[in-house]
Formats: C-alpha cells, structure tokens, sequence
C-alpha cells in the first residue's frame, strides 16, 4: 500500500502504507484419528487463501489462513518428481510445512529513510510455493500378523482387539490392512496389524502381491500365522520368509513367533524342524479362542515393556 497519514494539524505526516499479509501455509499433519489416505486421494489440489493487502494508517494486511491437512500416523511424504523423503510423520501431531505461503509485499512505509522522507514505492510480494508431493502411507504397528490366504489371520485379530475385519473362508478376504489395539493392563496397549494373504510369487505380483509387506516394515515384531491342519506348516513359513525376503531382507530380522492356527482342527504332531531352527511356536484357535490368551502374553513379551502403549496414543 502506497499512503501517506494526513491529519489536521500533523503536516508532512509521512507514509503510512501497511505490508501485505502472508500467504497461508499448507502443513501436514499426523493423527491418530485416520488410518488411510483415502480421503486425501479423493482431493488431489489444496490451495491456501492469499494474503489480505496492506492498509494506510501501517496496517499489516492480515494472513491468508493456512490449510492443514490430516493425515494418518505413519505417512511418508515424498517428492513427486525426485522420490526423495522429505518427512516421515510417525508421530502423533507432528508437522511437516508443505508448501510455505509467500511473503506480503512491503509498504511504502517501510522504504522511508532519511534520505527519502516521502517513498512512493512499495515492494511487490513474494508468490506462495507450489509443490507436487507424494504421500505413501506405512503403519506403524508393534506387531505384524503375516501369513498364507485364509490362515485365520483376521479372526485372530477380531478376538484380540475390537477391529472387525472380514472373516470368511475364502483367499484374499482381507483387501487392505487393518489395526487393531490390544489392551494388556489398564490403560495399556499394543497395536496389532492384519495384513492380506501372501503366496508363492506374491514378489512377482502373484495374488494381491506384497506391496502390504511395506505396513509390516515398521512393526517391532512378526507373527506368522500358519494353517496348522495344512500338510506342511513349515514349508509353508519357509515359503513365506522367502517372498519376504524378497520384498526387504531385513523383515527376516524382525523378532518373531509362529501361530500354529486352527488347532481345533485335529491334534497334528510338531515338526521337529521347528525346534531344530529354535521357533518360538504357540497353537491356537480362533474359532474356540484356545490359545490366544498365551499368543497375546507372547507377543507382549517380545515387544517388552518399553514399547507397550500407554493410553491415549
Ligand atoms: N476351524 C477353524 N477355522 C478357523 C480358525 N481361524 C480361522 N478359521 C476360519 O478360516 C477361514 C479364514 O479365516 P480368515 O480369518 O478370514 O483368514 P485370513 O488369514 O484373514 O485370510 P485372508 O484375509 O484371505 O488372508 C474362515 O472361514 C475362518 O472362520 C480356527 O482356529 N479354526
Ligand atoms: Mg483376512
């Protein structure tokens, strides 16, 4: 703003045009609150309001209002073009600016000096920065349920924690990962994560491929869940640490524990090459609840007392 303060016996009041306000900022920011980013894909372009234009008398122009977009714990944001990590928001309420709002345009009050005691210029403001960002979502969960299409690894979760995803006797009922809160004391939590079925040649993009395994990445431990009344269980884990090797070689690292489901469904002799490779194995059964008792006291064993949630996480 360009002005100048007139007023009844003040002569030669000199300028008085005000900056411009600041551009809104566009911020994300992690919650607990959403678990996907569905909803974010559904809009593709956030856009802040512009600054207010400064006013005589040095008025600031006001800001444009900032947009703060939520997104669930566990978002990765990345650069479109580049690929590069710019943040990873794994913490509730943590920010990340994503695109910085411009700079309000100076006054002609600000370019007064002694040399120039009535400016009749003012700056120009700075425009907002446009950026192309991508957002990849990974959970974050202590422990991670892997295993085979219709293993029982959804109704082991339905009868730990109060997430309710689909149970059904068929391959590939789980679509999209699922979590869920295990309480183990008052006020004390662990999250678990469902993920769908792997196969053999999901790395190839067999079945719904292992893309999922990336939800997995981040939780403490695994919990391979098998199919104790298939043939043979532990070709089928062997099967299964191979596709996820596959995906990323320090999964196999991970702290683990096998789930021999299903138990009810006949009394089955252990493979000794179970013991021979020193598995920690717990028989379970999610349709009679035998088991899961001992399976949820295992895993918060594995995770330990420093990583059980307090509430209000
Ligand atoms: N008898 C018996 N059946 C079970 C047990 N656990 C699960 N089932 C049944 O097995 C079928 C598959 O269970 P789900 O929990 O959907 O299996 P899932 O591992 O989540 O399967 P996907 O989501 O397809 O990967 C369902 O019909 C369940 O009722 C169990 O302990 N005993
Ligand atoms: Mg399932």
């Amino acid at each position: 703003m360009i002005s100048f303060r007139r007023e009844k016996f003040v002569p030669l009041g000199g300028p008085s045009g005000g900056n411009g306000g600041r551009g809104g900022h566009i911020i994300l920011k992690a919650t607990t609150e959403i678990h996907t980013l569905y909803d974010i894909g559904n809009k593709r372009i956030f856009r802040a309001d512009a600054g207010g234009p400064g006013a005589p008398s040095l008025c600031t122009g006001r800001s444009g209002q900032d947009v703060v977009i939520n997104v669930p714990v566990g978002t990765l944001v990345k650069d479109l073009v580049t690929g590069d990590l710019l943040a990873d928001l794994k913490d509730p309420d943590q920010t990340y600016m994503a695109a910085e709002g411009g700079k309000g345009g100076l006054g002609n009050a600000a370019f007064k000096s002694s040399t120039n005691r009535a400016p009749r210029k003012c700056g120009p403001g700075t425009p907002g920065q446009s950026r192309k960002l991508m957002l990849e979502l990974k959970l974050v969960a202590d422990c991670g349920l892997v295993g085979f299409p219709n293993a029982g690894k959804s109704s082991i979760i339905r009868k730990l924690s109060s997430a309710t995803p689909k149970v059904a006797d068929y391959p590939f009922t789980t679509l999209k990962p699922v979590l869920g809160l295990v309480s183990v004391a008052p006020g004390k939590s662990f999250v678990l994560v469902d993920i769908p079925g792997l196969i053999e040649g999901a790395a190839e993009g067999k079945g719904l491929g292992h893309q999922f395994l990336r939800h997995v990445e981040r939780s403490f431990c695994l919990a391979y869940v098998l199919d104790s009344s298939e043939k043979d269980p532990y070709g089928q884990y062997q099967i299964l640490r191979k596709e996820m090797e596959k995906f990323h070689p320090l999964l196999l690292t991970k702290p683990k524990l096998i789930v021999l489901n299903k138990a009810d469904l006949g009394d089955f002799k252990l493979d000794k090459r179970w013991k021979k490779e020193g598995c920690q194995i717990v028989k379970t059964s999610a349709i009679t609840g035998a088991g899961l008792p001992d399976l949820k006291g295992e895993i918060r064993a594995l995770i330990g007392e420093k990583g059980i949630r307090q509430e209000g996480w």
